[in-house]
């Protein structure tokens, strides 16, 4: 590439919504093609407006927003009006990140890039990939501008029709960049990309962030199982799994390179193969890696036999959040069999062997789902606590693509298919007169007075 402007510019847009919080957020696929693009010669320009270290927010007078001592906390914050859809939802609106003002100087401190990619989040925070785009295109008329990401993904029709970017790619990013970027510059990849080996992709780039309070790992991609509100299928068609030897080596390097104290998993499915899990845990323990681990997005509970869960404690997994979903084993089996209530108890019961207090263990419920009734909700809330762990209500957030959408969409009182602000889960996108949104609010005091 030499004599060639080499420049690209990779942006994490600010998120637009009632409530968003830290817990270990980073946006993992826009830094695995970071690194990936690197390897490929070229220099890589980043903004994450979502980052609360960014040097421009220490040169403003504001409140530096609360972080908690294992690095999750909030985001910085800015009240703005609500989107005409959502005028009748009565809660507060806000846009996260990095004031405009701010974003707009380190765009401008910026030198021309060859092409800028954005990356999308939820399906319902794309009004903050459109503000980017249009910052973007307001600094950098002529340059071309690629979107990505799950937004771009589930709802591609709505991105390409008003999201204002050049190129809108669906699915895993890492070929069509590559491909993307030839025909635009006519540079040709030089490092070679086998995507049936995930190992050999680079490292995600935590490396362009000046300051990094933790970091985020993948020992897969996909999911095996098929649960019907669920769009991970959608978004990586197979399920692969990395090598767990070079995961732990991984790991090691982030604790090491960055001097993090915690590191979270975004695995669909962690745990899902017990060998695997056995290998991976055991390896961390040999490496004597003094971190905290978190798995903020659950974990499988069917996967948590006496072993794993000794080798969890062992290794200070200290954010265990499980996904039971619901009580319910006629939904249980509806949804896709994930996991039973006998599962579930039995990892309760090794998890606690293994050392774990009981509050000390999460358990996400789902709430809202097409036609579910409070009642459901409020005996898996229930069955939750008094197998001793906290429940964590998440409501349901309907998906494009998934088994549920066309029930969702059928009685959901808003236009989900119209509007993607609609899917946001703040918002009990399936309210209905079993459950509305005083109920929702009722299940949350319940959860919350159990904790
Ligand atoms: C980790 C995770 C989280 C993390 C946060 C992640 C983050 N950075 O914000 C936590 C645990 C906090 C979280 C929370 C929630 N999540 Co979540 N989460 C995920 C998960 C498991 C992985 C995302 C990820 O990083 N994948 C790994 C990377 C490598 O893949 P990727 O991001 O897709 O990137 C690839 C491509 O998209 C593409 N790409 C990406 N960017 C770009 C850019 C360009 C230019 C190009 C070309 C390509 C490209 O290339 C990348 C590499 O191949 C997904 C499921 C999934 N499998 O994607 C759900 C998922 C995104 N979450 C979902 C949901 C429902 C939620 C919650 C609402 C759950 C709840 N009810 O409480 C909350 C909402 C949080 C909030 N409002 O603040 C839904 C989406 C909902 C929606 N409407 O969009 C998903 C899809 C799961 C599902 N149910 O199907 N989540």
């Amino acid at each position: 590439m030499e004599g060639k402007n080499t420049n690209l510019l990779l942006i994490n847009p600010w998120v637009y919504d009632f409530a968003a919080y830290d817990l270990w957020a980073k946006p993992l696929g826009l830094l695995y093609l970071a690194a990936l693009l690197k390897k490929n010669g070229w220099t890589i320009n980043y903004i994450d407006c979502l980052d609360v270290c960014h040097p421009a927010l220490k040169t403003l007078s504001i409140k530096e927003p609360k972080r908690r001592p294992d690095h999750r906390g909030h985001f910085y914050r800015e009240e703005v009006a609500k989107p005409s859809p959502l005028r009748g939802i009565p809660r507060r609106f806000f846009r996260f990140g990095l004031p405009p003002e701010s974003f707009r100087k380190a765009l401008r401190a910026l030198p021309a890039p060859q092409a800028v990619l954005i990356t999308s989040g939820m399906t319902y925070w794309y009004r903050g990939v459109h503000e980017v785009i249009k910052v973007v295109k307001e600094t950098f008329p002529a340059v071309p501008v690629i979107l990505g990401g799950i937004y771009a993904t589930l709802c591609a029709e709505h991105a390409e029709a008003s999201s204002g970017a050049d190129f809108i790619c669906r699915g895993p990013g890492e070929t069509q960049i590559l491909e993307l970027l030839e025909g635009l510059t006519g540079v040709s990849p030089s490092f070679p990309l086998d995507l049936n080996d995930l190992d050999s992709l680079p490292s995600p780039a935590f490396g362009l962030y000046p300051h990094l309070d933790y970091c985020c790992c993948l020992t897969s991609r996909g999911c095996p199982l098929r649960c019907t509100y669920c769009a991970s299928h959608l978004l990586h068609h197979r399920f692969m799994k990395r090598d767990p030897a070079r995961v732990v080596e991984e790991i090691g390097r982030y604790a090491v390179e960055y001097g993090v104290e915690d590191i979270a998993f975004y695995d669909d499915a962690l745990l899902i193969d017990h060998e695997f899990a056995v290998t991976l845990l055991q390896g961390i323990g040999e490496k004597d890696i003094r971190v905290r681990f978190h798995a903020p997005n659950g974990l499988h509970a069917r996967g948590i036999t006496e072993e794993v869960a000794h080798l969890l404690h062992k290794v200070n997994f200290a954010t265990i959040r499980l996904g039971l979903e619901t009580a319910s084993q006629e939904r249980q089996r509806a949804t896709g069999g994930k996991v039973s209530t006998a599962e579930f108890q039995s990892a309760m019961r090794n998890l606690q062997g293994a050392g774990y207090a009981p509050r000390e263990i999460g358990t996400y419920v789902l709430a809202g789902l097409p036609g579910q009734a409070r009642e459901e909700v409020e005996e898996t809330i229930r069955f939750v606590a008094e197998s001793g762990a906290r429940p964590y209500v998440a409501e349901y957030s309907p998906l494009p693509g998934t088994a549920l959408w066309e029930e969702a969409a059928r009685c959901s009182p808003f236009d989900l298919t119209g509007e993607p602000l609609f899917h946001n889960n703040s918002i009990l996108p399936c309210r209905w007169d079993g459950l509305d949104w005083d109920d929702m609010q009722a299940l949350k005091a319940m959860a919350h007075k159990d904790i």
